[in-house]
């Protein structure tokens, strides 16, 4: 049975949707919205994904995959996926912890800074990151990191003198913070919305990895790519619970083994391609260099004033975390 958006609607309740929806025992047709833009390594994993997906549950499960925000955009793929819109999605998790605090454990500046820390501190989130997805009717499969997070601008950075008044696209609570912080005004945009934000003068300097200023061709509005490395946040792609307790365990063991592997090989690409962008960028025609002494001191100060925030929100199961990672 296809699991469209008119079926979604028509089964309105989540009881009603798995009985009318799941237990057929029919091949089902899953859409899967993502964000991104379709060439990009995360929605590109996606689609790897899926194919695993339709491998290993022997077709049970074909997944459509519906990248750069041409479904949902990002900003409401997780409602649709909680409601049962669609089954399906993937998301920027950071973007979440507006709602649930602890979704902000991979926007934490200058904690986990390489791939290997970003792996670490994963381990030390995964078990209250899942429960807390529990709660809001999610069930992660797998999570991927973007590369480490710099600073663009359209003109030359040595400190928060240069930045005041500055509009910046931010893409979370804690970046728009950031921003305030350096006396810049934030404004929250899609990646899919960026290049025209940036033509636009809606924003003129953002944070983000090389992969999205390659991906939206950032050369054409601005000048500089600072390297921070400030923290490597993550994308997940997460099922609706119901979605997921209808299926039988051979299904959802088909399903988790595609996710683990999808995990594995994004996160690689990831690693593999974050010099690749910042090649791109310089080719270009952007000066790409490291932040300055100056600079980096003022980030490093606001960042731990962050961290500090974000455990007090957070609170005990936050502060958990931390002290699981650091403990390794
Ligand atoms: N790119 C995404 C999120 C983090 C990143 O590197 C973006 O800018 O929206």
């Amino acid at each position: 049975m296809n699991f469209t958006l008119k079926t979604a609607t028509a089964c309105i309740a989540g009881s009603v949707m798995a009985t009318a929806a799941f237990a057929d025992g029919h091949a089902q047709s899953w859409d899967m919205p993502m964000a991104y833009a379709a060439t990009n390594y995360h929605s590109e994993h996606g689609v790897i994904f899926a194919d695993k997906v339709r491998e290993y549950t022997n077709g049970a499960i074909d997944i459509t995959v519906h990248p750069g925000g041409s479904l949902f955009g990002g900003g409401d793929i997780k409602r649709a996926i909680q409601t049962g819109q669609v089954p399906i999605g993937e998301r920027f998790m950071s973007a979440h912890a507006n709602e649930a605090p602890l979704l902000g454990w991979d926007n934490l500046p200058f904690i986990a800074t390489s791939y290997e820390d970003n792996a670490k501190l994963w381990e030390a989130a995964r078990d209250t990151v899942n429960a807390q997805l529990a709660d809001l009717n999610l069930v992660a499969l797998y999570t991927c990191p973007w590369p480490g997070q710099g600073f663009y601008f359209n003109k030359e950075v040595a400190s928060s003198e240069d930045t005041q008044g500055i509009k910046f696209r931010s893409y979370n609570s804690a970046t728009a913070t950031f921003a305030e912080e350096l006396g810049m005004i934030p404004v929250q945009i899609e990646a899919a919305e960026l290049s025209q934000a940036l033509a636009t003068g809606v924003a003129s300097a953002f944070i983000s990895s090389g992969s999205t200023g390659y991906d939206r061709k950032v050369w054409e509005h601005l000048s500089h790519y600072y390297k921070v490395n400030a923290w490597l946040p993550r994308n997940y792609v997460m099922v609706n619970t119901q979605a997921w307790e209808a299926l039988d365990a051979d299904t959802q063991a088909g399903l988790q083994r595609a996710a683990d592997e999808t995990a594995a090989s994004c996160a690689a690409k990831s690693a593999e391609l974050a010099n690749f962008y910042f090649d791109e960028l310089a080719k270009n025609g952007m000066t790409v260099q490291d932040a300055g002494p100056d600079f980096l001191t003022e980030l490093e100060a606001i960042g731990a004033k962050m961290t500090e925030e974000w455990l007090e929100t957070a609170g005990a199961d936050g502060q958990a975390i931390l002290d699981a990672y650091n403990a390794n």
